[in-house]
């Protein structure tokens, strides 16, 4: 039985999802995950490139946040790796997690732990930094890199988490759960780079609102341990 699922959430990513499936699978040849694309609503074509590259398609129009938490949910393996699907992360980092899984809920693929780095756009770097080092604060998280999207996660341990977040700060809410679940989490060094082809879906000022909004909250979830 397969022990990992590879999820993708991807929104118009039809030139990247297709070559980020093989060279996955070319580094998890033993592991032969299930690849499940959580697609909604593209209208370019991933899910027909994502099928012919062989993954399994979910139609899913709500937003990344509901995107995520139903791949993880629909992942029938112990495992669900989750990354994003426009070429920012790595395959090789992906094997990374994957060997560093033992004794750890949540596996953490992080720009800011030994062996991490991040490339690309200054300004977007310099808005993570920020960010992490006010969860930091604020929240006092078991990562580094709150905000990262790049995730191996033991699915039992996540089951029937409903977070409230609706766009990308549903990471650090997802960090806050597994602390007061009394989750171990550990952060493994990745390289982030530009993404491959396309436009990001992030916008700063309405995504930015939301990480803030969450500092609050992720703060309160972590204590209920
Ligand atoms: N299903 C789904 N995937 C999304 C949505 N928004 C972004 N994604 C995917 O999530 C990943 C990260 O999004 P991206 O636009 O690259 O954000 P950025 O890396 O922060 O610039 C990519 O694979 C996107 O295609 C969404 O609303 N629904
Ligand atoms: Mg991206």
């Amino acid at each position: 039985m397969n022990t990992l699922t590879v999820v993708l959430p991807t929104l118009n990513e039809a030139a990247n999802v297709g070559p980020l499936i093989a060279s996955l699978r070319d580094v998890f040849a033993d592991a032969s995950p299930e690849f499940l694309v959580v697609d909604g609503p593209s209208t370019d074509g991933t899910a027909q490139a994502a099928q012919a590259a062989g993954a399994r398609v979910i139609a899913e129009p709500g937003t990344y946040a509901v995107a995520l938490v139903r791949g993880i949910r629909e992942s029938a393996t112990e495992w669900a790796m989750v990354l994003d699907a426009d070429g920012s992360h790595r395959a090789q980092d992906a094997a990374k997690l994957w060997q560093a899984r033992e004794g750890a809920d949540l596996v953490v693929g992080s720009r800011y732990a030994p062996g991490g780095r991040s490339g690309g756009n200054w300004f977007r770097r310099f808005l993570s930094r920020v960010l992490a080092g006010l969860f930091a604060m604020v929240a006092r998280l078991p990562a580094r890199d709150v905000s990262s999207g790049f995730r191996l996660y033991r699915r039992s341990f996540f089951e029937g988490v409903s977070p409230r977040a609706k766009f990308f700060e549903i990471q650090p809410e997802l960090l806050a759960i597994a602390v007061a679940r009394g989750g171990r989490v550990k952060e493994v060094g990745i390289v982030y780079e530009p993404r491959k082809s396309g436009r990001s879906k992030a916008r700063v000022i309405r995504y930015g609102l939301a990480f803030l909004g969450m500092l609050r909250r992720a703060r309160k979830t972590a204590r209920k341990q």
